[in-house]
């Protein structure tokens, strides 16, 4: 039995695990850099220990620091989260090494999926299909035109070691593919230290359709259904929906066999996702596994009706899981990452101090975040600050509950993708469930012009963050300082001196205006 875990991540996935380890009866640590002493994951943890300087290379990335730490404060296993270690191979295999139980799959499964050519290589020995191509590398630019020349234009040239888009090339015609080829293993070799490169059919317009799978170390391994994730930018997903308007349960239990059939060839245990391209005429072909828990797991929980954070300490605890079957979804789960990115300004990173924090709630809402008043926002680590999770029963009912905990979220002090996503969940394609991988970008212009100036939107926070200090006030005096205004939501008292009223009028015409 695990009774203490060294969680060794940050941020919502920290606290995510802290909370399932509370509800386990496990004990959780914590450990923070520079940066993070005052974070929610690690007041929030039953001990925290500090692990060095705010850049990730110093504090979150030194495996056999962390290690050590985890023995010293007696945890008898290791969370990696997501991003980090998380899909380290020799970092899994140090841990176990250790003495320590690795809440994750091997290390074998890691380094399985961690190749490209090896994870095609394993699923097509499972019978998963996977894209046309090759699984060997290219030797030169004449192996490279034969081969796309028996796959037919266009074609994808992609790293074996990648991952992340880098390395990869789409070739139209032939006269492309030498400079192609010599560009893709360039990248693939500074983003890698290996520069081979293999040859797919190039997939116009998928979506990308991501199964959860489960195994447990006796030998059970079932799919979880699938999430829709091809709302994405530059390969950051931004919107996740669980299940999938394109997925009907015939093909999910489709997807769900080759899936579970691709863990099981690697030997996988614990929670894995493999990912798909499924093209407009229902064809589904397996990308890779991802070997870790995902950000987008909540989605899964939602419509299941599971805990996959506790399935994974509970798997890694040697359990058994309950069922033989894959659960159908239940429901519709939609959720947005809310990153200090400013949309406005080519999604650049934005920092500050959190100023005014106010967290949607009521029916059907769940927020997995990592900040509060007072958390600085800085650049050493990823912009997305938390998660926002809707549950509903409907696709049409889990939209208007995500725009309705949209406009009541504020955050002020840093920009955030928030009016963004609610363009999103307003535009007609999105609302008909007409997208695919390139839909984001290519609807950019559209979503972009309906934007608010930052002037605007930020005084728009000011404006709600005044509103609900001035109601607090009144609260505690029980003579409301409030003026003529009329916002939804907040109540005004006994009308204030003319002057202020205006002011008050004002902020909640700003008010107004950030609800959208
Ligand atoms: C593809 C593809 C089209 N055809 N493979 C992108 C990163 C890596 N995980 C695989 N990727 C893709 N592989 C073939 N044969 C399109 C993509 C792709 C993509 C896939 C999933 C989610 C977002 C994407 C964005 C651009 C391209």
């Amino acid at each position: 039995m695990i009774r203490k875990v060294l969680i060794a991540n940050r941020g919502e996935i920290a606290l995510r695990i802290v909370r399932a380890c509370q509800e386990l009866g496990v004990r959780a640590v914590a450990v923070y850099s520079d940066a993070d002493a005052q974070a929610p994951h690690v007041r929030e943890a039953d001990e925290a220990v500090h692990i060095g300087p705010a850049p990730a290379s110093e504090s979150y990335l030194r495996g056999d620091h962390l290690i050590a730490v985890a023995k010293q404060v007696g945890a008898d296993a290791v969370h990696p989260g997501y991003g980090f270690l998380s899909e380290r191979e020799w970092f899994a295999r140090a841990v176990r090494d250790a003495g320590l139980v690795w809440i994750g799959p091997p290390a074998e499964a890691i380094a399985a999926m961690g190749s490209k050519t090896a994870a095609r290589t394993l699923a097509i020995s499972a019978g998963t299909p996977v894209v046309p191509g090759t699984t060997e590398p290219l030797r030169d630019a004449a192996e490279a035109a034969a081969t796309a020349a028996r796959f037919g234009y266009p074609v994808l040239l992609k790293a074996a070691a990648g991952g992340g888009g880098k390395g990869m090339r789409v070739v139209r015609e032939e006269s492309e593919i030498a400079g192609a080829l010599a560009s893709a293993q360039r990248e693939a070799k500074n983003a890698f230290g290996d520069d081979a490169v293999y040859v797919e059919k190039y997939i116009e317009g998928p979506r990308h359709v991501e199964i959860q799978v489960l195994a447990d170390a006796h030998g059970n391994c079932i799919a979880l259904g699938e999430r829709e994730c091809s709302i994405q930018r530059r390969h950051q997903k931004m919107v996740e929906e669980a299940p999938s308007v394109a997925v009907t349960p015939e093909l999910r239990q489709r997807m769900g066999d080759a899936a579970v059939a691709a863990a099981k060839a690697a030997g996988y245990v614990n929670a894995g996702t493999c990912e798909f391209l499924l093209d407009r005429h229902g064809n589904f072909y397996f990308l890779e596994m991802n070997t870790r828990i995902q950000v987008e797991h909540p989605v899964t929980e939602l419509v299941m009706g599971i805990d996959l954070v506790q399935w994974q300490l509970r798997i890694a605890s040697g359990e058994r899981l309950p069922f033989t079957t894959s659960p159908e979804p239940k429901g519709w789960a939609i959720e947005c990452r809310i990153t200090s990115e400013d949309p406005a300004n080519g999604f650049l990173p934005s920092t500050g101090r959190i100023a005014h924090l106010h967290l949607p709630s009521g029916p059907g809402v769940r927020w997995d975040g990592g900040i509060e008043v007072g958390s600085v926002v800085g650049l050493s680590y990823d912009p997305m600050l938390a998660k926002l999770i809707v549950f509903a029963p409907t696709r049409e009912a889990a939209i208007a509950r995500m725009e309705r905990a949209l406009k009541e979220l504020v955050i002020d002090g840093v920009e955030t993708s928030r009016e963004f996503h609610l363009r999103v969940m307003a535009d007609a394609d999105y609302r008909a469930g007409r997208v695919d991988i390139q839909w984001l970008e290519s609807r950019l212009p559209t979503l972009l012009a309906q934007q608010a100036p930052r002037e605007t939107r930020q005084a728009a926070a000011i404006a709600a963050a005044l509103l609900a200090d001035r109601d607090r006030g009144s609260r505690r005096t029980g003579t409301p300082s409030g003026g003529s205004a009329t916002v939804p939501g907040h109540t005004n008292g006994a009308p204030a001196p003319a002057g202020v009223a205006g002011s008050w009028a004002q902020l909640a015409r700003l008010e107004n205006l950030r609800r959208g």
